[in-house]
């Protein structure tokens, strides 16, 4: 029986042994003595894996039983990071299993350090998307979360001669074993041809879709625990071949073409993008989006099905979360799945439709705003866009009744006219939805008073904001164990599950024997990324110094080359003798390009360039070093926010959605050096200014700059310090000869400076000399890095997650022991 299974899922010590033992003998083939490290963590995570998969049965049972309704988070990335530190941690047996594991002579951190993480995903939307899966299954949420089964995730980043080189992320090579794969769930997906109108049997008009090709996607499934109790899936779909082997041409001789189909539709699932901003007319991406969007689609009728009577009750029992517009082909997928297979009549089909999906943007940058070339989407999905242009006359007649104007209505429309048509999914996803929302309040509001603000004043109620959170389980709990426990010390578990406990730390604030501890802990955790650092490159940092970090995805916007400035006239200071203020610093970068992105691989050139010279210099290497961590990654990151005293959030105004690892850093004691962006805004609000490093322009001042018509070389022409910074970049001291190295970040930043770097120097040089200030008073310092992590509160995923309960989604939890 299932409980007879069950039983040998026990959590205390012995259980966990003999099960671990079993696993490494039944699954791996291995005793202990002949067993790698890597076979040692294979049958503890299979071990532990079991036991997730009965919290996730427990759930669903009690789910179904309740025929409750769900939420299905629907996302093209997914970056989990390693998941057995976090399933000990969920399933309270991080102890046992440690105690298990030594009675064997084996070290639980040697095998926490052998997992390959899933690098499903570019960056911030694909890490939230993990986060909002953790949060949910803690919350007890109904819900799943689906996507694509990439093969290869994110490129492995290597840097060779200061370059960034990319190598692919064989993540599946040594096995997988979180995943189950369900072969009969399998549903089949097509693409191309052409559509036939006619009447069927009832002559009633009937859509035909005739496809040139088609394919399946298998289920992969993930659990994803909850915090002590629940347990849900991740739902990934590999594509294959519906025949993996084709008969006619192998009967015919034909080998090579009978598996040359197989090995088509496979490639489908094969790769990750790494761009997150613009990717343009890349017909292979498109088709990934509508896979698993169909796939995941068709998985969802077929689940309200077997325990409701009809569709039109859909979105009583579902509601589907668009990350950003990845997946927003889903409107027109719905629609055919209604009106063509499932014969519902096309207002019931909008009706629910509309009533089923809510969309979440994530940027307003305009080149990362998706578009499809209508030849293209007519190209691979022709009955998709005769949905889209029957959703989009419909609605332009609508607004043709309202007040709206010509120009308006063009600006409005679905398709973009004016040079290719092309489909605009975010209009897509607008009108498809009842909830449109941004990821912080500044974003949001950005969102409808100016990319959306048309279709703002057309629904005003449709548009909300819900302020990103993050898994403080992931990125205290478990990869800052030496803060966490002396925060429990002081304060309780109670902010495993509440993190606005935390506010009790200001009790202790002034507390110098908490106060030394606080800084001991810090001084702990920098000088395990120093060691880090040293065997990753070679470079030797003081845990003394002021670490100083900018990790995240290497972007113009996000400034990395304003952080370089810096850096280059403090540089420029010591040489000339004037660096008495300057308090010992490690500036540590991490992150990657996108492979095509001829800046932004630059400003990694630059960094690494900058690196090679400060660091090698003893007139300046006690004082600073430089440092470019390769392949950022969510299991470095773990490594790396424990350590950082300085959190690096310089983005310009107005471009940073959100940012998320702003909030990783406070929580784990970093001040925030950053300008009014983003999450920036809030956090700075809840921490209290005095406790935050603010600079730059504000939103409002960015925009009446550009509107005067900013000219960057006038700034360079007055400010004669800024003047020589820029000139070190194209100096030959700097490039070891090659002055042209450099030159098209130099050009860039003199001619156009599109993030106006040399408008914000000025008050960025400043605010770090006063964080130099601080720095240097200890105590002080100590007593805002306290008070940075009591005001966290707000920025947890459970409550990003209990927002969109309420206010959007209207789901309630269901809750197991
Ligand atoms: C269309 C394709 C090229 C594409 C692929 C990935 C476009 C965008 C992306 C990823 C975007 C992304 O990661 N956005 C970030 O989302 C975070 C979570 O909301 C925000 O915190 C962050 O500010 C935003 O840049």
């Amino acid at each position: 029986s299932s409980k007879e299974a069950q039983e040998h899922l026990g959590l205390t010590k012995e259980e966990i042994k003999s099960s671990f033992l079993e696993n490494l003998f039944y699954r791996i083939g291995r005793i202990p003595p002949l067993a790698s490290n890597l076979d040692l963590y294979s049958a503890l995570a299979l071990a532990i894996r079991d036991r997730a998969f009965k919290q996730f049965v427990k759930s669903t049972t009690e789910i179904a039983r309740k025929n409750a309704k769900s939420v299905a988070y629907f996302s093209a990335e997914y970056l989990p990071g390693p998941h057995l530190g976090m399933n000990l941690l969920n399933l309270g047996i991080t102890t046992e299993t440690r105690q298990a594991l030594e009675e064997l002579d084996i070290k639980l951190e040697d095998l926490l350090e052998e997992e390959v993480e899933p690098g499903l995903g570019n960056g911030g939307l694909g890490r939230l998307a993990s986060c909002y899966l953790d949060a949910m299954a803690t919350q007890g949420i109904p819900s799943v979360g689906y996507g694509i089964r990439y093969e290869y995730g994110i490129f492995k980043q290597e840097i060779k001669d200061g370059w960034q080189s990319e190598a692919t992320d064989k993540w599946l090579h040594f096995g997988n074993p979180w995943e189950v794969v369900r072969p009969e769930i399998a549903y089949e997906v097509k693409f191309g041809g052409k559509t036939e109108h006619g009447q069927d049997f009832n002559k009633e008009l009937h859509v035909e879709w005739i496809p040139d090709m088609k394919l399946k996607g298998t289920a992969y499934d993930t659990p994803v625990l909850g915090y002590k109790g629940n347990g849900i899936i991740m739902r990934l779909w590999r594509s294959e071949a519906i025949e993996s082997f084709d008969f006619s041409a192998y009967n015919g001789g034909d080998y090579y073409r009978a598996v040359e189909k197989k090995i088509r539709s496979e490639n489908l699932t094969k790769v990750l993008y790494p761009n997150d901003e613009n990717l343009s007319g890349k017909e292979l991406r498109l088709k990934q989006q509508y896979f698993f969007v169909s796939c995941s689609l068709q998985d969802i009728l077929h689940l309200h099905m077997l325990q409701n009577r009809s569709l039109e009750t859909l979105h009583e029992k579902f509601t589907i979360q668009l990350n950003d517009t990845h997946p927003s082909i889903s409107v027109a997928e719905l629609m055919r799945l209604l009106v063509d297979r499932h014969d519902m009549e096309w207002e019931r089909a909008w009706d629910v439709t509309r009533k089923t999906f809510a969309y979440t943007n994530h940027t307003l940058l305009p080149e990362a705003l998706e578009t499809w070339p209508v030849s293209l989407l007519g190209h691979i999905l022709p009955r998709h866009l005769e949905i889209i242009y029957e959703i989009n006359s419909r609605f332009l007649h609508e607004l043709r009744d309202s007040n709206f104007s010509g120009e308006q209505i063009a600006s409005m429309s679905l398709i973009d006219e004016r040079g290719e048509p092309s489909v605009r999914m975010a209009h897509l996803a607008t009108v498809g939805s009842y909830k449109v929302n941004g990821v912080s309040a500044l974003h949001s509001m950005l969102l409808k008073n100016q990319v959306l603000s048309d279709f703002a004043s057309l629904w005003p109620e449709k548009f909300s904001n819900v302020t990103n959170g993050i898994s403080y389980r992931r990125f205290l709990a478990v990869s800052n164990p030496g803060l966490s426990n002396l925060i429990t010390e002081k304060i309780g578990d109670g902010w495993y599950t509440r993190l606005d406990d935390l506010k009790k730390l200001e009790n202790f604030v002034e507390d110098e024997e908490f106060q030394q501890k606080w800084t001991e802990v810090k001084l702990e955790n920098k000088k395990v990324l120093a060691c880090y650092i040293q065997e990753q490159t070679g470079i030797s940092v003081a845990p003394e110094m002021l670490f100083d970090v900018h990790v995240k995805r290497i972007h113009e916007y996000k400034r990395q080359h304003l952080k370089v400035l810096h850096i280059l006239s403090l540089y420029l200071r010591i040489k000339s003798g004037n660096g008495n203020e300057i308090a010992p610093c490690a500036f540590i970068f991490g992150g990657k390009a996108a492979p095509g992105y001829f800046m932004a691989k630059r400003i990694i050139r630059l960094i690494t360039a900058v690196g090679e010279r400060v660091n090698n210099d003893p007139e300046v290497n006690s004082k600073i070093k430089v440092v470019f961590l390769p392949n950022f990654s969510v299991k470095q990151a773990q490594k790396v926010y424990p350590a950082a005293d300085l959190s690096e959030q310089v983005s310009l105004a107005g471009k940073e959605a959100s940012g998320t690892g702003n909030m990783k850093f406070a929580l784990n004691g970093a001040l925030t050096v950053g300008t009014l962006d983003g999450a920036n805004v809030e956090i700075c609000e809840e921490v209290g200014e005095e406790n935050f490093f603010l600079f730059g322009l504000t939103t409002a001042e960015v925009e009446a700059v550009k509107a005067e018509g900013y000219r960057p070389y006038k700034l360079y022409e007055e400010n004669a310090r800024l003047r020589e910074v820029l000139d070190f970049l194209v100096s030959e001291e700097l490039s070891g000869g090659d002055t042209e190295l450099f030159r098209p970040i130099y050009e860039n930043l003199l001619q156009q400076d599109p993030y106006l770097l040399l408008k914000d120097y000025e008050s960025y040089i400043n605010c770090q000399d006063h964080i130099h200030e601080v720095w240097r008073n200890k105590k002080e310092w100590t007593k805002k890095s306290i008070l940075n992590v009591a005001n966290m509160g707000k920025f947890s995923a459970d409550r990003s997650i209990r927002d969109y309960c309420e206010e959007i989604w209207k789901v309630e939890p269901v809750r197991v022991s």
